[in-house]
């Protein structure tokens, strides 16, 4: 029997930020039927592909019921009778039926609503859960990140660095990491509460504290990894995002970091200081503005032998971006996110291009969530990857870490590969 698409519907719904967003149900000719949410950032890159919103008053502009319509309508429409089982090409109908660079006419929040539940259903009518169905048979556990100190646009603090990642380097299993993660999470809610500051929670589930500094932060978190039993660097690592668009002040060309007002060069010394002092620090993402790439391949040539170099903003998971990033040395790796490209097929094709270069990858959630568990699969069926999915905290977080110990119950513990660091953090 034939299977073929049947029916796309969409309709909108709510992330974990109360913005609207949305949700595609896809029906094949089987019967079988899937759904899939799309996430939404804040600290959004000026090249990702374009979230569409209605504008006008309704929820402030940020209604997306033309995203939802152009789904009801021309989508269903050109996918109807199509193969489901054909990612790539059900992906391409989409891109050319669009037609723009930037997914701008349908917009990419309907192109990924439509991509993630048409994948998802093919993988329920196969009878395979979805890692095995975009994965096959080579499947790994991610290495994951949790964001357990949030600043930047995601808090309302003094903290300029957006994020502050753990990672746990010393485990025998994906479920042992995430233990020791908890373990810290908590130690360090009591850290913050000894030293009189609020716990109140950041939009990624990390604690929101209004702390003067970035410093302040990781010695904070070097403290709840003690307190909590662990060494830091060599039990569990850390990593940031500093997002460095969102200090950026484009009519000065300064980065305008906490008390600080800096130029690309005082900006790298900082960090060159922040990385001398922290050694438990393995992982750096968006040290520079989006369009600074002059800095950012600096601080990559400086600290690129003995650390990841993530770049997200600047890249926006857009193969052509990632191509130019590889010629210039920009970073050695890439932030994955589906919704900065818009289709499963393109983010395959980036991930590859940057591992095919030697690059690491690490999948990402966006600040603003919903409960849809897709990117866990996905981190697993794209085999030696990393994630980062926010705090142990907030269920738009968890879920994703939920779903890992059910896929790594399914595909027992494997023996850690890790090769996720250029510097092994593991070596004593
Ligand atoms: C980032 C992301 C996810 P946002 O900058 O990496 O943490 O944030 O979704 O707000 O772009
Ligand atoms: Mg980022």
């Amino acid at each position: 029997m034939t299977v073929y698409v049947e029916k796309l519907r969409a309709m909108e719904i709510f992330d974990s930020r109360g913005n609207p967003t949305v949700e595609v149900e896809a029906t094949l000719s089987d019967g079988t039927s899937a759904k899939a949410e799309v996430p939404s950032g804040a600290s959004t890159g000026e090249k990702e592909a374009v979230e569409l919103r209605d504008g006008g008053d309704r929820l402030s502009g940020k209604g997306v019921m033309n995203a939802v319509n152009n789904v009801n309508g021309p989508l269903n429409e050109a996918l109807k009778g199509k193969d489901p089982f054909n990612q790539a090409a059900i992906d391409n109908v989409m891109i050319d039926l669009d037609g723009t660079k930037n997914k701008a006419r349908l917009g990419a929040n309907a192109i990924l609503g439509v991509s993630m539940a048409i994948a998802r259903a093919a993988s329920k009518s196969k009878k395979e859960p979805l890692y095995r169905y975009l994965g096959g048979c080579d499947l790994e556990l991610p290495q994951t990140f949790h964001n357990v100190i949030n600043g930047g646009k995601h808090a309302d603090n003094g903290i300029d660095i957006q994020e502050f990642m753990i990672t746990a380097v010393n485990k025998i299993s994906f479920r042992d990491g995430f233990e020791k993660i908890v373990n810290t999470y908590h130690a360090l809610k009591k850290v913050i509460e000894d030293a009189g500051f609020e716990t109140g929670l950041g939009d990624e589930g990390g604690f929101a504290p209004n702390l003067k500094s970035s410093e302040e932060a990781l010695k904070m978190l070097q403290k709840a990894i003690i307190k909590a039993g662990y060494k830091p660097g060599k039990d569990i690592a850390i990593a940031f995002d500093a997002a460095a668009s969102s200090f950026y002040n484009k009519e000065d060309g300064k980065y305008h970091f906490e008390d600080h007002v800096w130029d690309g060069n005082q900006m790298l010394d900082y960090y060159e200081k922040l990385l001398k002092e922290f050694p438990e620090i393995v992982s750096c993402e968006d040290p520079f503005d989006e369009n600074d790439w002059t800095n950012f391949e600096k601080f990559t040539e400086r600290f690129g032998s003995t650390h990841q170099v993530v770049a997200d903003d600047n890249v926006c998971t857009n193969p052509e971006l990632v191509h130019k990033a590889i010629e210039d040395k920009l970073c050695n790796a890439i932030l994955i996110k589906l919704n900065q490209i818009g289709t499963i097929t393109e983010t395959l094709e980036t991930i590859r291009l940057a591992r095919k270069n030697g690059m690491t990858t690490m999948v990402s959630h966006r600040s603003g969530e919903t409960g849809d568990t897709f990117i866990a699969d996905f981190t697993v069926a794209t085999n030696g990857g990393q994630l980062k999915s926010g705090a142990p905290a907030r269920s738009e977080r968890v879920e994703k870490y939920n779903r890992l110990l059910e896929i790594e119950e399914q595909i027992g513990i494997q023996n850690e590969r890790l090769n996720h660091f250029p510097n092994d953090v593991r070596l004593d």
